[in-house]
């Protein structure tokens, strides 16, 4: 999500995010996650790409079981279920693996576009979607692993905040290390009080996640322990990505993929 020093970047580069990955554009240049390498979706087989009609990416997800995907409730305000597409089974998100529509979606009814709390959303795919080698559900977390543990992201997102305007067709990835709410929002970090405790950062130095990664995986101890939800600006000293905190929100995701 673009905050504060974003919101600039996001006025000078203008409707950027909206074209993300499409808009052919005079500063072309690979993008990925900062810092990333090139992987497989046979390594992060839970992943998935969420796209336009089009075939536009635009935020990432996990697949949690055979119909459901989890993602970032900014990812899916103001969005119709008939208008999204999710792409699994495939390191490019642009060809290859299966494309499914989505039948509904829900996100928590306590997010906040302000405080970006509760930054959680489900899809409901229209098919069933059996495991393979490229396919398959993952865990969530139950416990917000502790400060230091590694944990990997993955995502189709920008490799830089500034002039990246394409994304990688092939996935990224990069570890970072988990660093709790409250320390997060203490004097070692730039954020202060506006980290919450249904978030969890992951810090290190030039990786992170960027735009586009939105929604997708924090994955450690092959489980589900963060959702992208935002950042000022991406791999900047001392500003830790952060994510929704898959621990806190696991009963309500529970919950809601259940109703769905
Ligand atoms: C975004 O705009 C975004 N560096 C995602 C992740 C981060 C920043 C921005 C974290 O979707």
């Amino acid at each position: 999500m673009f905050r504060v020093v974003a919101i600039l970047v996001c006025l000078a580069v203008g409707a950027w995010a909206g074209t993300i990955g499409v808009a052919p554009n005079p500063f072309e240049r690979e993008g990925r996650i900062v810092g990333g390498e090139d992987t497989t979706i046979r390594a992060h087989p839970y992943q998935v790409s969420l796209q336009k009609k089009s075939g536009s990416h635009f935020c990432g997800g996990s697949l949690i079981n055979h119909n459901t995907v989890v993602t970032a409730a900014h990812c899916l305000q103001g969005q119709k279920a008939s208008k999204i597409w999710v792409r699994l089974g495939s390191t490019t998100y642009n060809e290859g693996g299966l494309r499914v529509a989505v039948e509904s979606l829900i996100y928590n009814d306590k997010y906040s576009s302000q405080t970006l709390q509760y930054d959680v959303g489900l899809l409901r795919l229209a098919e069933s979607v059996a495991e393979t080698e490229d396919i398959r559900y993952i865990e969530l977390a139950k416990e917000t692993p502790p400060t230091g543990t590694a944990a990997v992201v993955t995502g189709w997102g920008s490799k830089c905040y500034f002039w990246c305007m394409t994304l990688p067709k092939v996935l990224q990835s990069v570890v970072v290390y988990i660093v709790q709410w409250k320390e997060c929002a203490s004097d070692t970090y730039k954020y202060g009080d506006i980290v919450l405790d249904t978030m969890v950062c992951a810090y290190e130095k030039k990786k992170d996640a960027c735009q586009g990664d939105s929604g997708g995986p924090l994955v450690a101890n092959n489980q589900l322990v963060g959702i992208v939800s935002w950042g000022y600006g991406c791999a900047q000293t001392l500003t830790p990505g952060v994510y929704a905190d898959v621990a806190t929100l696991r009963d309500w995701i529970i919950e809601y993929t259940e109703k769905l």
